[in-house]
């Protein structure tokens, strides 16, 4: 387990922008670079809800920063089940995690993801770099089709692995963009594609949370037999409205995730 905060969250990024080439330029095309921060509203984390790698195995990560619990999230169609953990230090970022339900799938399914987590040795989950340590286990490309088929999920994190899957701007602390609109049609200006299932605006003013994404860049991954171009990971924006009390919504809106979980589909 980190016992920094900023370090985790330096390695995550390291390992996000690796594959994540559109974040770096996006990144720049909202001004880094001339000094205008960027303050990251969340990270997003993906995982099976198998031992020793569920939920819980990554949220200690998080615990172990003083990160505490908030709401949690069902997503029944996808068979998927969500938490956010989040800071007392407001400017800590949230974290959501979610982890595929694996009894609920196929046996066909169940099969291959079994053996892929029997590949995990249980004192990595608890290493300071299990949350951006990528692949344990052996995949080759008909294997991640054949997930492909019945989980965008279960395909995404078989290739993948652990790291995080979404970096979020907080539109909030942005001084030149004061909407989820603006961004996305900056980002369309710029030739980026922005994930409209449900809508280009994800959630609301009412819902306390308006988001939108990216599409995932497509890039190289190495299979043992093979190289392909796939999803990788995507960039979200979110604003943040104010709950009577005056503090900035904290939560996350189901309907809204439900939509941007398929911002790393493959559409093939
Ligand atoms: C997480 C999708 C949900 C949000 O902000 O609601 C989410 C994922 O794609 O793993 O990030
Ligand atoms: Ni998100």
């Amino acid at each position: 387990m980190h016992t920094d905060r900023n370090t985790l969250f330096e390695q995550l990024w390291q390992s996000y922008q690796a594959v994540t080439p559109s974040a770096v330029e996006i990144h720049r095309i909202l001004g880094a670079e001339e000094g205008h921060a960027i303050v990251n509203d969340h990270i997003a984390l993906r995982t099976f809800n198998l031992p020793p790698v569920g939920l819980e195995a990554l949220a200690e990560h998080f615990l172990a920063l003083g990160y505490r619990q908030g709401g949690e999230y069902h997503f029944k169609t996808k068979k998927l089940y969500a938490r956010h953990y989040e800071h007392p230090d407001p400017e800590a970022p949230k974290v959501f995690i979610s982890e595929l339900l694996v009894e609920q799938c196929s046996p066909a399914l169940q099969a291959v993801v079994k053996n892929l987590v029997a590949q995990v040795s249980p004192e990595n989950v608890t290493a300071d770099d299990f949350l951006y340590s990528g692949r344990h286990w052996g995949m080759d490309y008909q294997t991640y089709r054949e997930l492909l088929e019945e989980s965008e999920y279960a395909a995404w994190m078989a290739a993948w692995g652990y790291r995080a899957n979404h970096f979020t701007v907080s539109i909030n602390h942005l001084d030149h963009f004061q909407t989820v609109e603006q961004i996305n049609q900056l980002l369309k200006d710029n030739g980026y594609t922005v994930n409209a299932s449900g809508g280009e605006v994800k959630g609301s003013p009412a819902d306390l949370l308006e988001q939108s994404s990216t599409m995932a860049d497509r890039v190289p991954v190495r299979f043992s037999d093979r190289e392909e171009a796939i999803p990788s990971c995507f960039y979200e924006f979110a604003l943040r409205y104010p709950e009577p009390d005056g503090t900035l919504y904290s939560g996350f809106v189901a309907a809204s995730a439900d939509k941007i979980f398929e911002s790393t589909n493959a559409g093939m």
